[in-house]
């Protein structure tokens, strides 16, 4: 028995037959600083969910990541039992392609799909395949190939990002992902995630699950700082609570970026409790200035947000346009919310009604969605798809774009926030009574001494006086600079130019590497597909 896991296929954020420019692989650069020039944080992910599926099944099973038609095409001949597909919406056409070119090269290959895309409405009769896995895909899996459905989740150490840069410049990736639980009991209307797996559905049950994964990640990888995917980690107050307690007792600290909505923030009577857990970043869906949605009420945000980065936690903030309530003029009301919240990043989404959603059964009924508009796009930074009475589809490309251009001229670049962000956590932690926050302070330095040679570099590059003030008042906190850091502002202005000028003449795009890793193999495979322009990885997992 074998199986093959693979995401759809590149090249993304380009036009093509399959897809479109807008709909970036890259988290920030789609949707949070895309209009922040060479300012924009530049990374990709690699498919966690595949390799988490991988790891827990014992059939050999090779994932595929973002491979190319060519590549995938290569690996289909290979004679696979059961090739499962993860896709979302906007990249349906990819998967399609791939079902049609499985039928007709393997055609005694069963085909499985599975990801946020098997939530398009009669699926079964747009694409052919033969399993649906709508919903959570371990328990499905195990269930399908006869495995033990109640075998304890096994979590594999998964790299958070790839090819990260920032200004030109290469930074390493030295984080972990930790997929502690999907699915989110909260189920805000427009909300996909938590319509797609229902309630929350937890891999990683108490505190101790996350600590001794944790540790497994820094005994293995050195890697201690994590990336939590889990729509609302902090809901579960007790697995916090012990995993703090775990972290002090044992004097390992580790750091972690979550998803968070506000109400939950709230539980916590003090937010230093936030920063003995060693949050380092929080994503929060503020939404609406308008208290809309119940996890909201009652919060305010602009406090909550300065409360947040004075304690050294970057908050990104989420706002939805084109919502109900939103006219040319209320609209406005919303974007000047998101830049007076000042946090260290806003994503600004349009209201996408997503099929199993409430929100879409809603504007299904009111005959407000516009059926005719091709999944691949439907994603969100680009045009809406459904019917509003005040803008146009064209004026919803144009009111996102100027609404992402607004908060940068007015707040500046993002990662000149997050690095004052940072200095306030320095000074919060360095003289705290608590000794635990005060060993929080050597995470803080380490960012500001990394990002101390880019200072001159910003001010040279920057087009906004909002980012120039920020480095001033920087360097204004701060002891001068050390001699040492000297060379380094040099390299890093002569990298921020040549990325300059390649985004300027000729393109910001950046492709994903191809990756094959096997799971449960005998032996080792060679690298098949070997391209300049994608380098291709061969793992092996066993
Ligand atoms: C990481 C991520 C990304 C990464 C992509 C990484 C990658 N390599 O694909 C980045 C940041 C690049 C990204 C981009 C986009 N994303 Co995105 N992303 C996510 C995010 C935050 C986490 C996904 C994840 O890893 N979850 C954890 C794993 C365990 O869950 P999972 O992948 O869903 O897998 C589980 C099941 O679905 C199932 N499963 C999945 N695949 C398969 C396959 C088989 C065979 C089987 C049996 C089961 C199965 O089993 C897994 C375990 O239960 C989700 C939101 C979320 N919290 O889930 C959005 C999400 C998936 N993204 C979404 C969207 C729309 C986008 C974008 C269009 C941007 C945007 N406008 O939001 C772009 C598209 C980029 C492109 N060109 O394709 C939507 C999808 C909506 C939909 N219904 O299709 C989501 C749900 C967010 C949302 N808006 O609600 N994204
Ligand atoms: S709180 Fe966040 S993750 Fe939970 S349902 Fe609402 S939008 Fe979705």
């Amino acid at each position: 028995m074998k199986l093959l896991l693979t995401s759809v296929f590149g090249p993304f954020g380009v036009d093509d037959e399959y897809g479109r420019a807008d709909n970036k692989m890259e988290l920030f650069h789609n949707q949070v600083t895309r209009e922040q020039g060479i300012f924009s944080y530049r990374f990709h992910h690699p498919s966690f969910g595949l390799y988490f599926l991988a790891e827990n099944l014992t059939i050999p099973t090779t994932v595929l990541d973002f491979p190319d038609l060519e590549t995938f095409t290569q690996e289909i001949k290979k004679g696979y039992d059961y090739i499962g597909i993860s896709f979302i919406i906007p990249n349906f056409l990819k998967a399609k392609k791939m079902t049609e070119l499985i039928r007709e090269l393997s055609p005694q290959t069963k085909i499985i799909l599975g990801g946020h895309g098997t939530n398009i409405p009669k699926i079964e009769t747009l694409l052919s395949f033969d399993h649906l896995c709508r919903g959570e895909g371990v328990a499905f899996l195990r269930k399908l190939f006869h495995e033990d459905v109640d075998a304890p989740i096994k979590h594999p150490l998964i790299n958070g990002t790839y090819n990260k840069q920032i200004m030109g410049v290469t930074v390493p990736n030295e984080t972990g992902i930790i997929i502690s639980g999907v699915g989110c009991a909260n189920k805000c209307r427009f909300c996909a995630t938590s319509h797609f797996f229902g309630n929350y559905t937890p891999y990683l049950k108490s505190g101790k699950d996350v600590y001794d994964l944790c540790c497994r990640y820094e005994d293995e990888q050195g890697v201690r700082d994590f990336g939590i995917m889990d729509e609302n980690f902090l809901k579960d107050t007790e697995r916090a609570k012990e995993l703090v307690a775990l972290m002090e007792k044992n004097q390992r600290y580790f750091s972690f970026a979550i998803f968070s909505s506000a109400e939950t923030l709230g539980k916590f009577e003090n937010l230093d409790f936030l920063v003995r857990l060693g949050i380092n970043f929080i994503w929060m869906g503020v939404e609406s200035k308008r208290e809309v949605y119940e996890k909201n009420q009652g919060t305010d945000f602009p406090q909550l947000v300065k409360d947040l980065r004075s304690r050294g936690i970057s908050v990104m903030t989420s706002v939805i346009l084109f919502q109900e309530h939103h006219d040319h003029e209320t609209i406005w009301e919303d974007i000047n919310f998101a830049c007076e919240l000042n946090s260290d990043y806003v994503q600004f989404m349009q209201l996408g009604p997503i099929p199993g959603t409430k929100l879409y059964e809603d504007y299904l009924k009111e005959g407000k969605l516009l059926l005719d508009i091709p999944f691949e796009e439907q994603h969100g930074q680009d045009k809406i798809w459904f019917k509003h009475p005040s803008f146009s589809l064209e004026d919803s490309k144009h009111f996102l774009i100027k609404a992402f251009q607004k908060e940068y001229e007015l707040n500046g670049a993002s990662f000149v926030r997050m690095i004052e962000t940072s200095r306030q956590g320095y000074q919060h932690s360095l003289g705290h009574y608590n000794p635990h926050i005060r060993q929080r302070a050597k995470e803080f330095k380490k960012i500001l001494d990394l990002t101390r040679p880019f200072y001159p570099a910003v001010l040279l590059f920057s087009p906004y006086k909002s980012t120039k003030k920020l480095i001033r008042h920087l360097i204004k906190m701060q002891s001068p600079a050390p001699i040492k850091t000297k060379g380094l502002t040099v390299a890093v202005t002569a990298l921020a130019l040549k990325e300059q000028i390649r985004i300027k003449l000729f393109s910001d795009k950046r492709h994903p590497p191809q990756i094959r890793t096997q799971f449960n193999f005998e032996k080792k495979n060679k690298v098949i597909t070997p391209k300049k322009s994608q380098p291709y990885r061969e793992l092996r997992v066993n």
